[in-house]
């Protein structure tokens, strides 16, 4: 192997040791709601699908309503593999943007925590 090969396939390596890490823990994918997205009609559920298994205890999500107060939400569970956590919403939402705030705990014990915003516009 030359040199230069040798230097690129560390570099290589090094790039796959550290986002492999990064990648190890529960990142968020998908949501239903879509992540910066809208709907037409307040949602019954909110899902959120992570690239890992999640531990439930120590998993969820706030919801904080155009009026900047917290929306009441039901009881939730894991979905999918647990790497879905779905969460009912007790009420109906009014127009407006919403702010989800998430954290989980992936299985490997790593946390992780994000935020993203959603639209309902039924008219
Ligand atoms: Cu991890």
């Amino acid at each position: 192997m030359s040199r230069t090969a040798l230097a690129s396939t560390i570099a290589i390596a090094a790039v796959i040791a550290v986002t492999g890490e990064a990648f190890a823990h529960a990142q968020l994918k998908s949501a239903v709601p879509p992540v910066g997205g809208s709907v037409t009609a307040s949602p019954s559920v909110i899902d959120l699908t992570f690239s890992e298994n999640l531990n439930f205890k120590f998993s969820g999500i706030k919801v904080t309503g155009p009026d900047k107060k917290a929306v009441k939400m039901g009881e939730g569970m894991l979905m999918d593999s647990d790497t879905t956590l779905m969460v009912p919403v007790t009420g109906t939402l009014a127009d407006g943007s919403y702010k989800v705030d998430w954290h989980a705990l992936s299985a490997d014990g790593h946390k992780t925590h994000g935020s993203y915003n959603f639209t309902v516009k039924s008219k």
